[in-house]
């Protein structure tokens, strides 16, 4: 299995996050990437494979060009704008205020392109995400050119980023462009299977209407935990997208039997969708020891986690979140170890 990580990923480094209404020590740190790729290096049948340039092209194919723009700009207006330290939105438009046009002003532009304050984002947050999304494409290319499995690195995350707008630690989404990937290079159907703790609301906005690309999504209730607004289980797609979203909200504590069973659930609308590639959104924040989560999924239940996910469709493991830094590098080994058995 061929592992896709660029050193260019590390280079967003946020010092702070808002949160608990706090400016307190960031979560999602170029050390989590660490973490895994020095503990995936080590599992048998795993290889770092070279790295090719894609291109903004695959980019465009999921997010809105002003979107990209914004954040390919946001170091510069910051700095024009006399600020410094990490940027931070504080208005957002509310339910009935105009979204069609972009503000000219920096902290307009910052509310119009984002959807929460927990987000740090600064001059070299482009480029880390840029290569973030690189190492999707080049998972989906491995599997494009008949690899069975691929585990792209992908770090910052992507999964709660939405087409014109960032949140959730999230900036470009990359499970989103590696699937969209699939269907430009002549993939019929694609399912995406969201494991992260949270809901991937943004991988699910950008498919909701769409029945080329099935998304399933299994997280905390969002009644009860971030995102909020989105993940509910009636939420199952709209126009020709209606019954190509799945959503399996968890109760707080869930504990892997709980956990096991509705990723068996989703395993069987898989089947019956019978894509040509399954993206995985792998975050590991479902871990008990996970400082901002709620679920209760021990070490050994990883290996579990691993082996349940083996199918026999062409797999492409996309990173997400998991912030128990300590223990990321050998809960992500040992479900990718679980995977290969
Ligand atoms: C990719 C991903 O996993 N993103 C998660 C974003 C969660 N951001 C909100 C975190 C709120 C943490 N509140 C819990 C504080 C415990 N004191
Ligand atoms: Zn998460």
């Amino acid at each position: 299995m061929k592992l896709f990580f660029s050193p260019d990923q590390m280079a967003h480094n946020p010092q702070k996050e808002i949160s608990d209404g706090k400016l307190v020590d960031a979560v999602e740190t170029p050390q989590r990437a660490q973490m895994v790729f020095e503990a995936l290096k080590d599992v048998a049948g795993v290889t770092h494979a070279d790295m090719q340039d894609f291109g903004r092209k695959p980019i465009e194919q999921v997010h809105d060009t002003g979107y990209i723009d914004f954040l390919h700009a946001f170091g510069d207006l910051w700095v024009e704008a006399g600020r410094e330290g990490e940027g931070f939105p504080f208005v957002w438009p509310g339910r009935d205020f105009r979204t069609d046009k972009v503000p000219h002003h920096l902290d307009g532009k910052l509310g119009h392109y984002s959807f929460d304050a927990g987000t740090p984002l600064t001059g070299k947050t482009y480029g880390a995400a840029y290569a973030s999304a690189q190492s999707a494409l080049n998972g989906a290319d491995a599997l494009l050119r008949g690899d069975g499995a691929a585990f792209s690195l992908c770090r910052p995350p992507g999964h709660h980023a939405g087409k014109d707008y960032y949140g959730g630690y999230c900036f470009f989404n990359n499970a989103a462009i590696a699937a969209q990937y699939f269907r430009d290079q002549g993939a019929a159907r694609v399912s995406i299977f969201d494991v992260d703790y949270h809901h991937g609301n943004g991988t699910q906005s950008i498919f909701y209407h769409r029945n080329d690309v099935q998304f399933l999504s299994v997280h905390a209730d969002p009644l009860e935990e971030y995102p909020y607004f989105l993940g509910h289980a009636d939420e199952r797609g709209t126009g020709m997208g209606e019954g190509f979203n799945f959503n399996y909200p968890l109760p707080l504590g869930t504990e892997a039997p709980t956990f096991l069973h509705q990723i068996q659930q989703g395993l069987t609308e898989i089947d019956r969708y019978d894509p040509d590639y399954l993206v995985i959104s792998l975050g590991v924040d479902f871990f008990e020891g996970d400082p901002i989560s709620q679920f209760k999924l021990t070490h050994p239940d990883m290996t579990k986690v691993g082996a349940l996910l083996r199918t026999n469709r062409p797999t492409l493991f996309v990173m997400e979140g998991g912030y128990a830094v300590g223990d990321l590098g050998r809960n992500v080994a040992a479900i990718i170890a679980g995977f290969l058995l």
